[in-house]
């Protein structure tokens, strides 16, 4: 048996999450088109016949500003140091280039192999582009092996698999066959409601929102539904108005959405109440961060 840890690691935007989940075949990490979508360090166990590897999808590298910021790159950081190997995910655009230029020294800071995994290859309009990006990538430092995949459609994921099994020692698995994650089905609800608001809401918004389930009733019989209470936590009243929308519009959108992914997450109707609080500067305090989860 092979066995061990792995974190994904990158700057934001980079399909991180995309990747483990197309690897688990399962939606365990939410994903966005908004940079800085992760916020905590997510545990994804895949199996094979001879192996696991446990995943460690982490937010994205960057400058952090706000407490908040400075929370996520912390987590990613730490995670870099308790790992096996690292997957470094880059987007083979112009500016996951510079990106990843700028993040490929910390990744590589630890001493752990690295596979390079160039992404996003199915948005790049001729193959001949991505010989020069993957040289770029080569000179950046010293990779285990560098992959061009396409984290959203699969491919060259089973490479990169292939490159991660071959850094990891022999040892029995951490986790029985059947465990995926230990994240519990409250932070994934929670978690669910954040996505759709940062697929749903524009700009600077997605940035201030943070979601609390405040309460969740499994079903006393099967079929019934799960009830569950949960909260938008914005940062001033002007979000407020936004995700809560015309005449409640929006929050009805990202309500609906997500109770969808819930049903398919529980197996099972829900029923969602939904909230929106103003809960001033909780991103840049740390006693904001602790309420809210982080
Ligand atoms: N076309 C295309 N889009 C991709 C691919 N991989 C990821 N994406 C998209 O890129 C965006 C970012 O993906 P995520 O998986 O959220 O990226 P991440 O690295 O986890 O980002 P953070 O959590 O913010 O650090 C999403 O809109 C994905 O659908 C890919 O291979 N091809
Ligand atoms: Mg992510």
């Amino acid at each position: 048996m092979k066995s061990g840890v792995v974190a994904i690691a990158g700057a934001p935007n980079a399909g991180k999450s995309t990747f483990m989940n197309q690897v688990l075949g399962f939606k365990l990490a939410i994903t966005s088109d908004k940079p800085q979508t992760t916020r905590h360090r997510l545990l994804g166990v895949y199996n094979e016949a001879e192996a696991q590897v446990v995943f460690f999808d982490t937010p994205g590298l960057h400058v952090p500003r706000r407490a908040l910021n400075k929370v996520m790159v912390d987590t990613a950081l730490a995670t870099l140091e308790e790992v096996d190997a690292v997957l470094f995910m880059v987007e083979a655009s112009r500016a996951g280039m510079e990106a990843g230029a700028k993040v490929a020294e910390i990744v590589a800071r630890g001493g752990k192999p690295v596979v390079l995994a160039l992404n996003k290859i199915d948005l790049l309009p001729r193959k001949q582009e991505l010989l020069p990006l993957l040289e770029q990538a080569a000179g950046w430092g010293k990779w285990s092996a560098l992959a061009p995949i396409s984290a959203l459609k699969g491919d060259g994921c089973e490479r990169v698999l292939a490159e991660l099994l071959a850094l990891l020692p022999e040892g029995e698995p951490f986790f029985q066959p059947d465990v995926i994650t230990d994240l519990s089905e409250r932070f994934l609800v929670a978690e669910l409601i954040r996505e759709k608001v940062f697929r749903l809401t524009e700009r600077e918004l997605p940035y201030a929102v943070a979601v609390t389930v405040d309460e969740f009733l499994e079903p006393a019989n099967q079929g019934q539904s799960t009830a569950i209470t949960a909260t938008i936590h914005v940062e001033r009243p002007g979000q407020k108005a936004i995700v809560i929308g015309r005449g409640g519009a929006m929050l009805k959108k990202i309500g609906t959405a997500a109770r969808l992914d819930m049903e398919r997450l529980l197996g099972g109707p829900v029923y969602l109440d939904l909230f929106v609080r103003v809960e001033p500067k909780w991103s840049r305090q740390d006693k904001g961060l602790r309420k809210l989860g982080y």
